[in-house]
């Protein structure tokens, strides 16, 4: 049995109909901090031109969550992110917090109204998906935040021009340096050692220069089950266990089908994965996970280890709206260590 479920109130958070965050709340990042949950949301306000902005909601117990503010708290700044601010993910930093997150270099919105896709996905979620439709490139940014109210940049983290989403950072420095997974699309072939898109290791000193290793050096995972067959990419900053780091991550199938899986990293080594579950932690079966802008999509980006044992899991469902799921840590490892 799989030791995930989901919380029976959600979506934790929603659309809210004439808000600026009126289209679509989904994939935030979240912190626990000051004695309360910070989330960080991806929110989009008009569907024909899809461009993201981030809201912040905060909760005291993990389940019901109350904007903090009427407008965004942030917005594309930089030329590289005009075509918006997608899918944060949230690391502690002394006082203070970095996040990372995908920089869109154009408005996906055109390329999807061109295939119908929001309409078609909205007439019949079960439909096959129509194509991908030929969004720009993507980069992984950085932000610091003393408050996840305001913001200053901290530039890409990315390879030079190359599409690199799913950028997570470890929540402390490895070996004296920062530790990134990342997932750079164009990195598959031969000389990459993985023929599709997979999770990869970067380190930096500054968070400014960045080795990302030769060649497969530091490919970390690589698509293996049937579920995560099309490419796979880092949900969640790893959490440390006893047992070894602990990453969530989404992998897609050859329909689109995003669902939730985990691995085990080797605390004394990160670039060695010690566990992963053959099979998924969570797939797309409630309505609100099935049917909404991107059909059929669970999609991790937050994970919080509570004192009490409990992990919390927060997810973009269908691209919509977030939802919450749940398990007992011990239990958790304990699936990952007999798979
Ligand atoms: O629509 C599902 C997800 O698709 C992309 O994820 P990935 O690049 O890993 O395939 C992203 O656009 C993500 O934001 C989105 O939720």
């Amino acid at each position: 049995m799989r030791p995930l479920n989901r919380f029976d109130g959600n979506p934790v958070l929603a659309p809210r109909p004439g808000a600026w965050d009126c289209v679509s709340v989904f994939n935030p990042g979240a912190v626990r901090a000051r004695g309360r949950i910070y989330m960080l949301y991806r929110a989009v306000s008009d569907a024909d031109e899809y461009v993201s902005r981030f809201g912040l909601a905060l909760s005291q117990d993990g389940r019901r969550f109350e904007r903090c503010s009427e407008g965004p708290v942030f917005q594309p700044r930089a030329d590289y992110e005009v075509g918006g601010v997608e899918d944060p993910r949230i690391t502690p930093d002394g006082d203070g917090f970095l996040i990372t997150y995908a920089a869109v270099s154009q408005a996906p919105g055109p390329a999807y109204k061109a295939l119908d896709f929001f309409n078609a996905a909205r007439r019949d979620p079960y439909c096959p998906r129509p194509g991908i439709p030929p969004l720009g490139m993507s980069y992984t940014g950085l932000l610091r935040s003393k408050d996840l109210a305001h913001f200053t940049q901290g530039g890409l983290l990315s390879p030079a021009g190359i599409d690199d989403r799913d950028g997570v950072l470890f929540p402390e420095k490895v070996d004296g340096r920062y530790a990134m997974l990342h997932r750079p699309t164009s990195w598959v072939g031969e000389a990459y050692g993985t023929d599709r898109p997979g999770v990869w290791l970067a380190f930096s000193e500054d968070l400014k220069q960045w080795d990302y290793g030769q060649g497969d050096q530091y490919l970390l995972m690589q698509a293996q089950a049937p579920w995560e067959s099309a490419k796979i990419g880092a949900g969640a900053p790893p959490i440390k266990t006893p047992a070894g780091w602990l990453l969530i991550y989404h992998g897609v199938d050859e329909n689109y089908v995003y669902r939730v899986g985990a691995a085990l990293l080797d605390l004394d080594d990160i670039t060695r994965v010690i566990a992963r579950g053959r099979d998924f932690l969570m797939e797309p079966v409630e309505d609100y996970e099935r049917v909404g802008m991107i059909p059929n999509v669970v999609f991790p980006t937050a994970a919080l280890w509570q004192p009490d044992g409990e992990l919390l899991i927060y997810y973009g469902a269908a691209d919509r709206v977030v939802g919450l799921a749940t398990a007992d840590m011990d239990e958790l490892l304990d699936w990952l260590l007999s798979c």
